[in-house]
């Protein structure tokens, strides 16, 4: 019986586990491995000069250049699903020097004021931002790293997104039934 337990709670685990891997695809190529495939490249308004290619610096990264005063551009991609409220989408970037007026941004369906900025100025390092969904939000959301300067030059490597689903209520259910057959067979 206790061999049997085992068995269930081993079950339990692969099935909640699995349920966990198949929101994992929000968007295409989030680790930027070999290419920008998936990913669009543009600017909001046409300012200064910018020049957006796929680097294999940083584990493969989209690397973003820009100058002028000011200059800005970013790369997007619409979400293939849908997002949670609860839902977390965190960004890694390194960036060069940035000077006294620059930023790069995260920003989530542009027109709604769901934008995460980072960095007025700041010199060069790697940063990090995790935005974190107030609402659910429908497939073909739109998604943008962007970056800024007015006036000067600056350039920034997007790393990876990193998308961290809030667990499904079915999920935590079977981590709950697992938990429940782990402590049965710690009494019996
Ligand atoms: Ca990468």
């Amino acid at each position: 019986m206790k061999k049997n337990f085992g068995l269930i709670l081993a079950v339990v685990t692969m099935l909640a586990c699995g349920i966990g891997e198949a929101n994992a695809t929000l968007l295409q190529n989030m680790e930027f491995e070999t290419d920008l495939t998936g990913w669009s490249i543009g600017v909001v308004n046409p300012l200064g000069s910018w020049d957006v290619q796929w680097s294999n610096e940083y584990g493969g990264s989209a690397k973003m250049y820009i100058s002028g005063t000011p200059a800005q551009t970013n790369v997007s991609q619409a979400t293939q699903i849908a997002m949670k409220s609860g839902d977390k989408i965190t960004v890694d970037v390194f960036h060069s020097d940035m000077g006294n007026f620059s930023n790069w941004a995260l920003v989530i369906e542009p027109g709604e004021t769901q934008v995460l900025l980072y960095g007025a100025g700041g010199s060069e390092g790697y940063d990090s931002i995790t935005w974190t969904a107030v609402r659910d939000y429908d497939p073909g959301t739109l998604i943008s790293i962007g970056c800024a300067v007015w006036p000067g030059s600056s350039t920034t490597w997007v790393e990876s997104l990193t998308y961290t689903p809030v667990p499904e209520p079915a999920t935590i259910a079977l981590l709950g039934l697992g938990g429940l057959l782990l402590r049965r067979r710690k009494h019996s």
